[in-house]
C-alpha cells in the first residue's frame, strides 16, 4: 500500500531541491543540444535533473514506473499501479532564452487515475500542487473553485504559430476566437499556463501538439478546481500518448468548443 502523505510529503522535498540546483545552474555554462529540430532545444540541466528525480523515487519506491520526457525512465504500454510522468524543464527554449517561465512537471497516477500533480514555477518558487479530491494549491493558499466568464472577458494563452500557416490546423480557424477573446498570451511551458489556468490568471488555453509530461500534472490541478481538460475536439486525453490540448473554465470550455472549434 502506498503512504500517499508520506509520498507527497518527499516529492515537494525533491522538486524544491531540484529547483534550487536548477536556479544555481544559471550562474554556469550551459551545454545546449537540439533534440528532433533546431528548435527543440535540451541541457544539460534537463537530464540531470530527469535523473535526481529517477533515482530518488527509484530508491523510495521501488515498484513504481516512470515515463520521463527525456528517456531515463522505464518502457512501458499502459497505466499500472503507481506511474510518475516527468518533465524536468517544461518550457526549455524559456530556460535557455530568458531564464524564467519554465516548470517542473510530475503527474502521479495510481492505476488509469490521476492522483497526484505538481507544477513547480522555479524561478518564482511557487508550488502548485493537488491530490485527487482534495483541492489544488499554490504553495500554502486553497486555490478557489473556477467562476464561469464570458468569451468576451476571457485571457486565453495560445502560440502565435496556430495562427499562420503550420502542419496541424487550419490557421483561419482560431481568428474568430482571437478576435472576440480579451487578449491572448503566450508563456512557453504548457506546465506553467495550465498552473495559471488552476489559479485563475488565464481563462482557457489551446495547444496543437502536448506530450504526456507537458499535461500530466496540470491536467490533475485544473480539474481539482472545477477546470475542463480535454483534446481540441473535446475528447477525453490519452494520458500516454501526444495529443491536441483545450483547457478552459467551465461554461468557457463548452462554449468556445461549440462555437469557434466544431467548424
Ligand atoms: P518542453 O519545453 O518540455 O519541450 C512550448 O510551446 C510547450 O510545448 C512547452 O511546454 C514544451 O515543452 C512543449 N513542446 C515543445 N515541443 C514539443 C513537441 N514536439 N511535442 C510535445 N510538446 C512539445
Ligand atoms: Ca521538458
Amino acid at each position: 500500500m502506498t503512504n500517499w502523505v508520506e509520498l507527497d510529503r518527499q516529492v515537494k522535498s525533491w522538486i524544491l531541491e531540484a529547483g534550487k540546483r536548477i536556479r544555481e545552474s544559471f550562474h554556469a555554462e550551459l551545454n545546449i543540444k537540439t533534440k528532433s529540430n533546431r528548435n527543440d532545444l535540451v541541457t544539460d540541466m534537463d537530464e540531470a535533473t530527469e535523473r535526481f528525480f529517477i533515482e530518488k523515487i527509484r530508491s523510495s519506491f521501488p515498484d513504481h514506473q516512470i515515463l520521463g520526457e527525456e528517456g531515463f525512465g522505464d518502457e512501458f504500454k499502459e497505466l499500472s499501479g503507481v506511474t510518475w510522468i516527468i518533465d524536468p524543464i517544461d518550457g526549455t527554449m524559456n530556460f535557455v532564452h530568458q531564464q524564467r517561465n519554465f516548470a517542473i512537471s510530475i503527474g502521479i497516477y495510481e492505476e488509469n487515475a490521476g492522483k497526484l500533480g505538481y507544477i513547480y514555477d522555479v524561478v518564482h518558487d511557487e508550488l502548485y500542487h493537488a491530490q485527487k479530491g482534495s483541492g489544488a494549491y499554490m504553495d500554502d493558499v486553497k486555490l478557489p473553485s473556477l467562476q464561469e466568464v464570458s468569451v468576451e472577458d476571457s485571457v486565453i494563452a495560445l502560440n502565435a504559430q496556430w495562427v499562420s500557416s503550420n502542419k496541424r490546423i487550419d490557421p483561419a480557424l482560431l481568428t474568430p476566437l482571437v478576435q472576440t477573446v480579451r487578449g491572448t498570451r503566450s508563456y512557453g511551458s504548457a506546465a506553467i499556463e495550465m498552473a495559471y489556468i488552476a489559479s485563475g490568471r488565464l481563462d482557457a488555453y489551446i495547444s496543437m501538439r502536448l506530450a504526456p509530461w507537458d499535461f500530466a500534472a496540470g491536467k490533475i490541478l485544473i480539474e481539482e478546481v472545477g477546470g475542463v481538460v480535454t483534446d481540441l475536439e473535446g475528447k477525453e486525453l490519452d494520458p500516454l500518448h501526444k495529443s491536441s490540448l483545450f483547457v478552459a473554465k467551465p461554461g468557457l470550455h463548452k462554449t468556445i468548443l461549440t462555437k469557434y472549434l466544431k467548424r
